[in-house]
């Protein structure tokens, strides 16, 4: 079968990890197309041994072009417009934005847990913050079962893509034009995404409705706080988690050792643990500061950290695309 593979949103902070990626894992296709806004369209790109033009994203492009797989990194309401359309004309498209998550025909994949869930043509990858949480909580899931989940999250500015990263990079300098409400830099932000009726965040949300959809369990309780913090790449979050079993701490330790894509880093007298600065750039989700939770009969303490527009987004996104393009 002929693969005319689309990057969409291709100059974005995704778009970019995206094309970094294909090429690290030599994603095999017969042509590739980069589209973006018009503001890009135009522009050449220089992707493995060639330059490619920008194409503008279009409906009459995408047809002209002959699509038949597409990763998306458009933000939601530009996957509203040209998705289905895309997956009309027969193309498989996994979609890096929200716009589809919690449909029930959509399925919602983390290759380490749900690959099977795989059908139709368009498939959602999670949100950042949840995919590196439920890829660390899947061998705890499996072992243990969970009743309860309590997040934290502290995330880099590289979740809101270049602007993000632009107010940082200013410092608290210009507080006139930032994109944030207030200056990131020496600073703490409880605040991503919109606010809901009820106090609670849309990134908070994401977290409690996606973890249920991955693990295919709405039986869960899961309570969320995202924090923006001033570092550029990789969130952290913190995971209070509920266990339907007892465990033992070396019980818990061997699940997170054998746990498809996690890495543990775990060693609090030598001041070893998982952190930012180490983890971007990487593939997999650090796990460490691994410690019961005496308030609660079955509790565990841990902090997950990942490279959020890598294993939170590129990456996720071809990890999927590759279950078509080696099929
Ligand atoms: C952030 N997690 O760090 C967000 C970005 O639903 O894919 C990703 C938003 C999403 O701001």
């Amino acid at each position: 079968m002929m693969i005319n593979l689309a990057v969409l949103g291709a100059t974005g902070l995704v778009g970019q990890k995206m094309r970094k990626i294909l090429r690290e894992r030599n994603v095999p296709f017969d042509h590739i197309f980069f589209f973006a806004s018009k503001n890009s369209a135009g522009k050449k790109l220089y992707f493995k041994d060639a330059w490619y033009n920008i194409l503008e994203l279009t409906k009459d492009n995408l047809k002209q072009c002959g699509i038949t797989h597409a990763l998306s990194a458009l933000d939601s309401p530009l996957a509203k417009e040209f998705l289905p359309y895309l997956a009309e004309l027969g193309a498989i498209i996994v979609d890096n934005s929200s716009a589809f998550r919690m449909d029930d025909d959509v399925p919602l994949v983390v290759p380490e847990i749900n690959l099977d869930a795989v059908e139709g043509n368009l498939i959602a990858s999670p949100n950042c913050s949840t995919i590196q949480s439920v890829v660390a909580l899947k061998p705890i899931y499996d072992a243990f079962g969970i009743k309860r989940i309590i997040y934290t999250t502290y995330q880099a500015v590289a979740g809101s893509g270049i602007n993000g990263v632009e107010d940082l990079v200013r410092g608290d300098y210009n507080i006139a034009n930032t994109f944030y409400p207030h200056p990131i830099a020496h600073n703490l932000l409880p605040h991503i995404d919109d606010f809901l009726d009820d106090g609670y965040t849309k990134e908070e949300m994401k977290m409690v409705n996606e973890t249920r959809k991955i693990f295919n369990d709405q039986e869960i309780a899961i309570t969320a706080t995202a924090v923006r913090v001033p570092v550029f790449e990789s969130h952290m979050v913190s995971i209070v988690v509920e266990t339907k079993e007892p465990f033992t701490m070396d019980q818990v330790l061997e699940a997170f050792q054998g746990a498809q894509g996690v890495i543990v880093e775990d060693d609090v007298a030598h001041n070893v643990y998982p952190m930012p600065l180490n983890t971007a750039g990487k593939d997999e989700v650090f796990v460490g500061r691994i410690r019961r939770d005496h308030s609660v009969a079955n509790g565990l303490n841990f902090i997950c950290v990942a490279d959020n527009t890598r294993k939170g987004a590129a990456l996720n996104t071809i990890q999927i695309l590759e279950k078509f393009i080696t099929k």
